[in-house]
């Protein structure tokens, strides 16, 4: 059953897919296998981040470059973040079903999750979601998340290219450097280019950027003006993209990158395993009697530490 279901998802059977984000997402004895089968043809699938603050036009955008994707024949997974998402609902109904039409497409499947509720935690979820669709092989995933939460931020920092999006509204680019989209932001999208101020948020924009810290080797972040909603501003931000990607490659940070990610990963897991290990009902009632013990003057904390380090390491 596994090893159909893994033959399947290298068929690219959207089925197969949602059962292995599934078990994911629930964290099932399954998933475990199918993790385990899977990470180690990590990086074949371009990730990409869209972010930004609410309503800028995220899911628009997103919808608007998939479907430029897809009509080139690629391969795209969605995976959007995002409680009020046209996925999940929340959205006006135009944009519902702009966005379940380019979900029925055959290069495209997409996926929405709530920012909370998911057992493994979201980034770790995002990540392994991105782990599917590229043995799946896919040529691109796709993540949407408003800007504003921690994980958010990791899952930003966690793709090979991040796309902050924001609108002419005064103040935005402000909010969205308080948010810490400044700093993550790889290529920005000044969205609703169609209303009053585009221009002269673009230029606020530019300045602010000019406070990034860059040398002549750094890549220095685009600013493209777009309509999202009249697919305005998408062959460039494709270009972009691309451009980006190429930068990263001729400085060997592609590989350097997601090799530091996995390696996080890892470190991450190994972490959680030993804690696990670590404190038992045993430990735990040890540590209580020890506290008591420092509180009287009779042991300093150190020596406690060491103790307890000392018993887990001589019980392994
Ligand atoms: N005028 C104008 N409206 C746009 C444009 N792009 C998107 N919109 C509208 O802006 C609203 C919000 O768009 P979404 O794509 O749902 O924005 P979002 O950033 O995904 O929103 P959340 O996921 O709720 O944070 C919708 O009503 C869109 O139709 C644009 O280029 N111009
Ligand atoms: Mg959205």
């Amino acid at each position: 059953m596994n090893d159909n279901l893994l033959m399947k998802i290298t068929q690219k059977d959207k089925k197969a897919i949602a059962r292995a984000l599934t078990e994911i997402e629930n964290n099932t004895k399954l998933s475990e296998k199918i993790i385990d089968e899977i990470s180690s043809s990590f990086g074949k699938s371009y990730r990409i981040g869209i972010t930004g603050p609410p309503g800028a036009g995220k899911s628009t955008l997103t919808n608007a470059l998939v479907k430029k994707l897809a009509e080139m024949n690629f391969f795209v997974g969605v995976i959007a973040v995002d409680p009020t998402s046209p996925f999940t609902g929340g959205a006006l109904l135009g944009d519902r079903i702009r966005m379940s039409e380019i979900g029925t497409h055959p290069n495209v499947f997409i996926r929405s999750m709530a920012s909370r509720g998911s057992l493994g935690g979201l980034t770790r979820f995002a990540s392994e979601a991105g782990d599917v669709f590229d043995y799946a092989g896919f040529d691109f995933t796709i993540y949407e998340t408003v800007g504003v939460g921690q994980s958010e931020l990791d899952i930003a920092n966690s793709v090979d290219t991040t796309v902050v999006v924001l609108v002419p509204e005064s103040g935005d680019s402000i909010q969205a450097m308080k948010a810490g989209l400044m700093e993550i932001g790889d290529i920005f999208v000044m969205n609703k280019s169609d209303r009053a101020g585009a221009d002269q948020a673009i230029a606020s924009l530019q300045f602010i950027l000019s406070f990034r810290e860059h040398d002549e080797k750094s890549w220095l972040p685009p600013i493209i003006k777009a309509i999202a909603l009249e697919y305005k501003g998408i062959d460039e931000l494709y270009n972009k993209i691309l451009e980006h990607k190429e930068f990263l490659i001729k400085n060997d940070l592609l590989e350097f990158r997601r090799k530091q990610r996995f390696k996080a990963r890892i470190k991450e897991l190994i972490s959680t395993q030993l804690k696990k290990e670590l404190w038992t009902l045993e430990r735990n009632k040890l540590l209580d009697e020890k506290i008591k013990l420092i509180f009287e003057k009779q042991l300093s904390l150190s020596t406690v530490v060491n103790q307890l380090v000392d018993s887990f390491r001589n019980n392994n």
